[in-house]
């Protein structure tokens, strides 16, 4: 690749807006095309009543923090799930567990959904979130869709670049977006190049206890890394991160940070370090064991790549890495092997804080370059060796083949796609089924809300030779990234179990009590169809009656063992009102700061009588 092949930063984006504007004018839509052609895609994502859509999409739903669930080919929307954000919809964020584990943040923006893999294959049990806003890794357990775990990251400043996850699940990875000082020091900006760090956090995952732990964290140069993935098979040891900012920018990074031809791709051996955490050899930063490439070397390396990268994405067999250009309109493929070669010969052009700057042309296998294609950002892949990049600003996806580089197809997108995820997409063996592309612009193509309009999101039917767009749905701000998995895969529960050692839970109706301890009361209660039982020896078991400014916990264990029946817990005018799903037990935690009688009642509708599923908290005054 020549510098004059790379377009500058500035008019490069104007240039690109011009050509996305003709693009826009040019393609024809759906409702142009004729009946026959209408009627057998609509047929394609029909799902008759009593039958299932094939895969569950997981989409990121960013700065709602939620995660957005969607049957595929139908694109109905299935469920939101809470994770970074609290939802009165299901009460989390309300009820003491959830609120503990949000830990007071009323947001997050998540990026970048990782199902858990075995053998670099999704095996459903997990789904991993990270949060850009404030630096958390989440993990839901999709046996029941709710979140589990939410770890709080040092030294970090957006962990945009991940979460993916090793083939094994060994670990999930995150590194920052911006850099900071280490342990949040204060220092100037003009200190920046010396005292700011690129940080990627290596954290584990119990699946028997449900909980993360912070592995280790590696400091790099503060360059902006962007997204990352991790190897398969032979490259199954390393994952690789792309970067921007190599210019040390710190302010106008529109302009400052794209004015280098080259950034970097930086590869890490994670097991190799995991080798040097077990030895101890690490610095403790905050809390941290922090590896530093400079006392380590063999593990992290950096390879040039076309300027400011945005997605990098490994094959499914593992051989090649490929980095989608955004500022450069090529996709650039990277081979595993002769990285290893160039590693093992030392083929090094330079070295940066420590990291051996590979040479590019012994490692670049080929530069895909096609024709006005502009904004290249994410590759996803199919079974029979292609890739499809998103085309951020020719709002196009391009399909074309791994070995050869030859494009085989291109289809618009409505409009402007970021990523996109394909069936199967991430894995060792993707289904080359449906490639769905996740749009930042819809334009005008739905009903009209108002100044903001939806994010959108393409259906393209991916299993013949040419692509076939199918349909675009609405959807909230906004979906990053998304996995396609296949719904064999997932294993969710219908009733929590019944553990009758559970802490607080109560399943007998005669053993709802409240029990006073000073100033706290606890109500240990039972909901079922079609009352609540708080207190079995009262004449109205239904009623608590605290004294003002007790700090108040109610126990509820939903003793209806019967799929779908979960009953809500709303408290009137106190700002209250958490979920117990089937077989569950939760705790609401509140201080009773106001004086008199607020009625109580169940939320989600429950029953015939579920009106009548109320009570009372009478609060005596001081
Ligand atoms: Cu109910």
């Amino acid at each position: 690749m020549t510098t004059k092949r790379i377009i500058s930063a500035v008019l490069g984006i104007i240039a690109g807006l011009l050509v996305a504007v003709v693009f826009f004018a040019d393609f024809n839509k759906a409702g142009e095309n004729a009946a026959g052609d209408i009627k057998s895609k609509a047929e394609k994502v029909y799902v008759p009543y009593g039958e299932l859509d094939e895969y569950y999409m997981m989409s990121s739903g960013g700065h709602s923090g939620q995660l957005f669930v969607y049957g595929i080919p139908s694109m109905r929307k299935i469920r939101t799930v809470p994770i970074f954000t609290p939802d009165p919809a299901t009460g989390y964020g309300y009820s003491k567990e959830t609120k503990e584990m949000l830990g007071g943040f009323t947001w997050g923006d998540f990026h970048h959904p990782a199902i858990s893999e075995t053998a670099g294959d999704y095996d459903g049990e997990f789904l991993f979130a990270n949060d850009v806003g404030n630096n958390r890794v989440a993990a839901v357990d999709l046996s029941t869709f709710t979140t589990v775990d939410i770890m709080s990251l040092p030294n970090m400043g957006g962990p945009h670049a991940g979460v993916f996850v090793t083939e094994n699940t060994e670990y999930i990875a995150l590194p920052t977006r911006f850099a900071r000082p280490l342990d949040n020091k204060y220092a100037d900006l003009d200190k920046y190049e010396e005292e700011y760090k690129g940080v990627v956090s290596m954290t584990t995952f119990d699946k028997e206890t449900k909980k993360f732990d912070l592995a280790y964290q590696i400091v790099l140069p503060p360059w902006s890394y962007d997204l990352s993935d991790a190897g398969k098979k032979m490259s199954g040891d390393w994952i690789v991160m792309t970067t921007y900012n190599s210019e040390f920018a710190t302010t106008n990074l529109e302009i400052n940070a794209s004015q280098n031809d080259r950034d970097y791709i930086v590869l890490v051996n994670w097991k190799k370090l995991e080798e040097e955490v077990a030895a101890g050899n690490y610095h403790d930063v905050n809390g941290a064991k922090m590896i530093d490439p400079r006392d380590h070397k063999g593990a992290i390396y950096a390879v040039p790549v076309a300027k400011s990268p945005h997605g990098v994405d490994v094959t499914p067999d593992g051989t090649r890495y490929i980095a989608a250009g955004k500022l450069a309109p090529m996709m650039t493929v990277f081979s595993f092997e002769q990285t290893f070669e160039a590693i093992e010969k030392e083929d090094f052009t330079d070295e940066k804080y420590g990291i051996p700057v590979l040479s590019y042309e012994s490692v670049m296998e080929r530069e895909v370059d096609p024709p006005g294609a502009l904004g290249p950002l994410h590759t996803q892949f199919d079974d029979k060796g292609n890739a499809y990049n998103t085309m951020f600003i020719s709002s196009e996806i391009v399909k074309w083949h791994i070995e050869t580089g030859e494009v085989i197809d291109r289809t618009p997108s409505y409009y402007s796609p970021g990523h996109s995820a394909a069936a199967e997409g991430d894995t060792v063996s993707p289904d080359g089924k449906w490639l769905v592309s996740l749009n930042k612009i819809s334009k005008d193509n739905f009903l009209s809300v108002g100044p903001s309009h939806p994010e959108s999101m393409d259906l393209i039917d991916i299993s013949g030779e040419k692509m076939e767009h199918i349909m675009a749905v609405p959807v909230d701000p906004e979906p990053h990234y998304a996995q396609i998995v296949h719904r064999d895969k997932i294993n969710t529960i219908t009733v929590y179990e019944k553990d009758e050692n559970r802490e607080n839970s109560v399943w007998k109706q005669e053993d709802a009590r409240v029990e006073r301890k000073g100033d706290e009361v606890h109500v240990y209660g039972i909901a079922m169809r079609s009352r609540f039982i708080f207190d079995a020896q009262s004449d109205r078991p239904d009623a608590v009656t605290v004294k003002e400014g007790d700090r108040v916990f109610f126990h509820l264990t939903n003793i209806d063992l019967d799929q779908d029946i979960t009953h809500g817990f709303g408290i009137n005018e106190y700002d209250l009102n958490f979920e117990v799903q089937p077989g569950q037990t939760s705790t609401l935690e509140f201080v009773a700061d106001k004086a008199g009688v607020y009625p109580i009642y169940c939320t989600n509708f429950c029953s015939a009588l579920h009106q009548e599923m109320s009570g009372y908290l009478l609060v005596e005054p001081k």
